[in-house]
C-alpha cells in the first residue's frame, strides 16, 4: 500500500530557521511571521548566555555566538526590551530581570501620576552560524504605557504597552497575528526573514 506523507496543510516548506529561546510566545510569534516567507520556524532549548550590557545588540551577539558553540548549527537569537521615555530609558536591556523582580506591578508604580507616558520596545535579532560572523536586524515599535494592566494574552508588558499604530488596546489584548503587524520582533523578523529567504 502506498504511503501517505503526513505534512499539515499550510506547512511551509522551504527552510528552516532555528531559533534559541526558552520564551515560548517568542517562538510563536517568529513561527507566525517566518511563516509569510516560507520558512519553517524550531525551537531550539541550547544553552546561550545572557550578559548584561547597556546595548541589546551586544546582548544578542554574544549569545549567539555562545548558542553556536553549543550547538555547531547555523542559528538566531532575540533581545528585546522595553524603554520608557520619563525613566530615561529604563528598563530597556534590563527588563527581564526588571520584570522578574518588581515586575509589571513595579513599573506602574514607578509611572504613578507621570503624564508622559510615551515608551517604545526595541528588539534585535542576531543570526550566526559555525563560519559566519553574527548579524543583526532590529526592530521597533512606539507606543504608550497604560495606567492599569488590560488583557491576557501574550507575555511580559503586553498588559501596559499600547502601541501608536493601534485601536487604543494593549498587546495584551491581541492575538499573535495581531501583535504581529505591530510589534518591534515582528519588524526585526521580517527583515531577518527577507535577508534569510534570499
Ligand atoms: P530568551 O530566552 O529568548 O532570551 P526572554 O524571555 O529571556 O527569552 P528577553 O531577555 O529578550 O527574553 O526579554 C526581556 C524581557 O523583556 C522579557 O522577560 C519581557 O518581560 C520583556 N519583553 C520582551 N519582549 C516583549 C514583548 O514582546 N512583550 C512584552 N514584554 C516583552
Amino acid at each position: 500500500m502506498k504511503q501517505k506523507t503526513c505534512i499539515p496543510q499550510g506547512f511551509p516548506m522551504g527552510k528552516v530557521a532555528y531559533f534559541v529561546t526558552s520564551n515560548v510566545h517568542k517562538f510563536l510569534e517568529a513561527r507566525n511571521v517566518l511563516s509569510e516567507y516560507k520558512l519553517a520556524t524550531a525551537k531550539l532549548g541550547v544553552d546561550a548566555v545572557e550578559i548584561q550590557d547597556p546595548r541589546l545588540e551586544t546582548i544578542a551577539k554574544y549569545s549567539v555566538l555562545d548558542a553556536v558553540k553549543n550547538c555547531g548549527l547555523p542559528v538566531f537569537v532575540e533581545d528585546a526590551g522595553l524603554f520608557v521615555e520619563a525613566l530615561e530609558g529604563f528598563p530597556g536591556p534590563y527588563s527581564k530581570y526588571v520584570y522578574n523582580t518588581v515586575g509589571v506591578e513595579g513599573i506602574l508604580k514607578l509611572m504613578k501620576n507621570i503624564a508622559n507616558r510615551n515608551a517604545y520596545f526595541m528588539s534585535v535579532i542576531a543570526f550566526a552560524s559555525p563560519d559566519k560572523q553574527p548579524v543583526c536586524f532590529v526592530g521597533k515599535v512606539e507606543g504608550k504605557l497604560s495606567l492599569q494592566m488590560h488583557g491576557t494574552l501574550g507575555f511580559g508588558y503586553d498588559p501596559i504597552f499600547v502601541p501608536s499604530e493601534g485601536d487604543g488596546r494593549t498587546f495584551a489584548e491581541m492575538a499573535t497575528d495581531e501583535k504581529n503587524v505591530y510589534s518591534h520582533r515582528a519588524k526585526a523578523l521580517r527583515t531577518f526573514a527577507e535577508w534569510y529567504s534570499s
